[in-house]
């Protein structure tokens, strides 16, 4: 009984250990890159992802220190250039990304594969608004997510002049539409002039529940019932007698009067 029990066991563990969802993102925390921070596909590559606009790769570790890009070094406020907004790497630690929400604004972009159309998937992050140094002014910023060409946004947010909205995790759950499809990150900032930066780190994307192996079902689905018939009248299946002619009875004979002239 106990070797049955620990069979049962085993085989329990193995399949919760196999249901465990997989992490489909590659380098969601930034922490690869090919040459040190800087801006993406300019300074710097981020192996995974592909960038299209002014979005950088910071240290979380000195947030505020300038990194290079295109036009030179740049740096976010913070405390290591004399704004006490309280800027700090994310929760997620190491390296984060900064995207200008305002000024050759593109998307980063990775493909997830492996997916199973029409499942659903959770993709959370951690995420706020931040300033680029050098510059004066309240802005907003804002995160559109986008997974199979299927969007979904951030608040906005509104931050003070040199400001840091802090870092918050926000987690959408989408559906999706083919098995390899692009997950995108989009800034989105105002106002133009006074560059707003979003920034964004751990990135993950798992299934929302196990995806069941085919097969599955069909074992754990019950067999169906033989359905009883219903009790039904009875009915005589002999074949009817043959109808005979009735029987001339005395009861039922036809009196006959009989008429006779007399005399
Ligand atoms: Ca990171």
């Amino acid at each position: 009984m106990r070797i049955l029990a620990l069979a049962i066991a085993t085989a329990f563990v193995s399949t919760a250990a196999s249901a465990a969802p997989i992490e489909l993102v590659t380098n969601g925390g930034f922490e690869t890159t090919t040459n040190g921070l800087g801006q993406f596909s300019n300074n710097t590559m981020v192996p995974g992802w592909t960038s299209s606009g002014y979005n950088f790769v910071f240290d979380g570790a000195n947030p505020s220190a300038a990194v290079q890009g295109q036009f030179g070094g740049l740096a976010l406020w913070g405390p290591g250039n004399g704004s006490d907004n309280g800027l700090t790497g994310s929760p997620a630690g190491g390296n984060f990304v900064g995207a200008d929400g305002a000024f050759e604004v593109g998307a980063i972009t990775q493909t997830l594969s492996g997916l199973t159309a029409g499942h659903r998937y959770d993709v959370s992050f951690y995420w706020g608004g931040a300033q680029q140094d050098g510059f004066n002014g309240i802005t907003t910023e804002q995160w559109i997510v986008s997974l199979g060409g299927i969007s979904q946004s951030t608040a906005v947010l509104t931050n003070a002049n040199h400001g840091f909205t802090g870092w918050q995790k926000t987690t959408f759950t989408f559906t999706a539409q083919t098995a390899n499809d692009v997950l995108s990150f989009l800034a989105v900032g105002t106002p133009n002039g006074e560059p707003p930066f979003s920034v964004l780190d751990g990135v993950s994307a798992k299934a929302v529940a196990p995806v069941a192996e085919p097969g599955a079902l069909a074992i754990r689905r019950r067999q169906p019932r033989p359905r009883r018939r219903r009790a039904s009248p009875q009915v005589s299946r002999r074949r009817p007698e043959p109808l005979q002619p009735p029987e001339m009875s005395t009861a039922t004979a036809v009196p006959i009067f009989v008429s006779a002239q007399i005399g």
